[in-house]
């Protein structure tokens, strides 16, 4: 019997049972890999309580609110028998910029935005399962529900928990979305999958934010993802420069994990080829984007989940660590803005790339700055200049 499935292993059945019928159904929606588990008392639940007693969700307060029910789908499927969990393959082949004058936005998010296509395609699923099951019923989820989705991939077999925190195939790495479907019926299930990470600490030494506080144990607050994406507010100083020219989120871990050697091409993973520039968008370009233009350009893409400020300030961070003094003068227009967050950042820039504009436009700011915490970002980068500064890397 058929207890996890994939496009990689699968073979026709000469008799079909449900389990099967709802696997074939899924790799017709769209998805790579399926699994199922049964309901029951999740390891992860108990480590979620510790996780957010130890503030490690940072401002993501939505993380926090009702861990009982995250932690047990009964809670939200009162009937709840299975949890089936469905993997997308977002890996388009393509290669990570490595110049530092281009920001780097993280693999998942170079295409179309994933959570409306892949909720749509587990809603067909979802549907499906009860044309096939008649009167079962539940919910289904994408990334946002009350699930804790790579647990319960996990416990389905459908591939381990690294050490990085990211779901694991050893056949195909990590480059995949899940999504989960809590059914109040019996499914076949999976064989929990077992922990191929052996004495590999590739991802724990790579991390530039030393965010993977222990084995299996990501603090949100120093991951480059959560300061990126989640983060509305300013960058801790410490974390700006590791950041280097990464502008939403961050792949660093799942690159240097050995298994991802082995990533293919998603068969239905073509929306989330690069869009045109979103592979080696410059850094000057993108911070000379108005309101208008940032919604076109990232319209129905991951990356408007920052939101504008949210973006600059993150583009503003990266300018800084580019060396690039072309960016001096808009960082300089920069301290005259709306926002008090891109101002901040922009004088923190500034005080990396240097220069005599960067120091007359900051002590300009900071006779007229009211904002007592951009007040203070612009004496500390006037600070380091007038201490002779760091010298700028590049012109
Ligand atoms: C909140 C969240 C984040 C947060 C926190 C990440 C995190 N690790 O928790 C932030 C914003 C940082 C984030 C970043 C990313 N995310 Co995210 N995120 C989520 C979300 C919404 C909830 C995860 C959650 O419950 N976290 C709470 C903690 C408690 O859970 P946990 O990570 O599972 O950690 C526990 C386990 O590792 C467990 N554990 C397991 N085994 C063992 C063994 C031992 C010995 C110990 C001690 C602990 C332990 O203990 C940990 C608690 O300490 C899920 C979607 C979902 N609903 O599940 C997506 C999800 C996990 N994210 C996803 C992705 C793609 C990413 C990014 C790659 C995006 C990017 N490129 O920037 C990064 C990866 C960063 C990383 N290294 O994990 C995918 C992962 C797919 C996969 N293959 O696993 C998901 C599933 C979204 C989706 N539907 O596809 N994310
Ligand atoms: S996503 Fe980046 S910052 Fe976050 S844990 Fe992985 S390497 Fe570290
Ligand atoms: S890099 Fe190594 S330790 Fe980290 S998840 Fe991959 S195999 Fe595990």
């Amino acid at each position: 019997m058929a207890a996890e499935c994939s496009r990689l292993d699968f073979r026709p059945m000469a008799t079909s049972t449900l389990t099967e019928q709802v696997f074939a159904a899924a790799r017709e929606e769209g998805f790579d890999h399926c699994a199922a588990a049964p309901i029951g008392s999740l390891a992860a639940a108990v480590r979620l309580r510790e996780w957010l007693a130890g503030q490690m969700h940072g401002s993501m307060a939505w993380l926090a609110r009702d861990p009982e029910r995250r932690g047990d789908p009964a809670q939200v499927v009162p009937a709840a028998r299975t949890v089936l969990v469905v993997a997308r393959n977002y890996f388009t082949g393509h290669a990570a910029t490595e110049d530092p004058r281009a920001g780097r936005i993280s693999r998942y998010a170079w295409g179309d935005e994933y959570h409306d296509s892949t909720q749509k395609a587990v809603r067909r699923l979802y549907d499906r399962i009860g044309d096939l099951a008649p009167g079962a019923a539940g919910r289904y989820y994408v990334d946002t529900g009350p699930v804790m989705e790579k647990a319960w991939a996990e416990v389905a077999g459908l591939g381990w928990i690294g050490k990085h925190t990211n779901v694991v195939r050893s056949g195909d790495g990590s480059w995949f979305f899940l999504g989960a479907i809590v059914l109040d019926i019996e499914l076949a299930y999976g064989e929990p999958a077992r922990d191929h990470c052996g004495t590999c600490t590739a991802c724990i030494d790579v991390c530039p934010t030393g965010a993977i506080v222990a084995p299996y144990v990501l603090d949100a607050r120093r991951c480059i993802s959560y300061l990126t994406i989640e983060n509305r507010g300013p960058i801790p100083i410490e974390f700006r420069a590791p950041i280097g020219n990464r502008i939403f989120g961050c792949d660093d871990c799942q690159d240097v994990c050995p298994w991802n050697r082995f990533a293919v091409p998603g068969a239905s993973a073509a929306p989330f080829a690069p869009r045109p520039g979103n592979q080696t968008p410059s850094l000057l370009e993108l911070f000379q984007l108005d309101l208008d233009e940032f919604r076109l350009r990232f319209r129905r893409s991951p990356v408007k989940r920052a939101k504008f400020e949210g973006f600059r300030r993150n583009v503003a961070v990266a300018l800084g660590n580019s060396g690039d003094v072309r960016a001096v003068r808009p960082l300089c227009e920069a301290l005259t803005e709306d926002s008090a967050l891109v101002r901040g950042h922009s004088a923190w820039a500034l005080g990396l790339l240097g220069g005599d504009e960067a120091i007359r436009a900051l002590r300009a700011t900071l006779q007229r700055e009211q904002d007592a915490w951009v007040h203070a970002e612009v004496s500390a980068a006037l600070e380091i200049l007038e201490r002779g500064g760091l010298s700028p890397v590049a012109s």
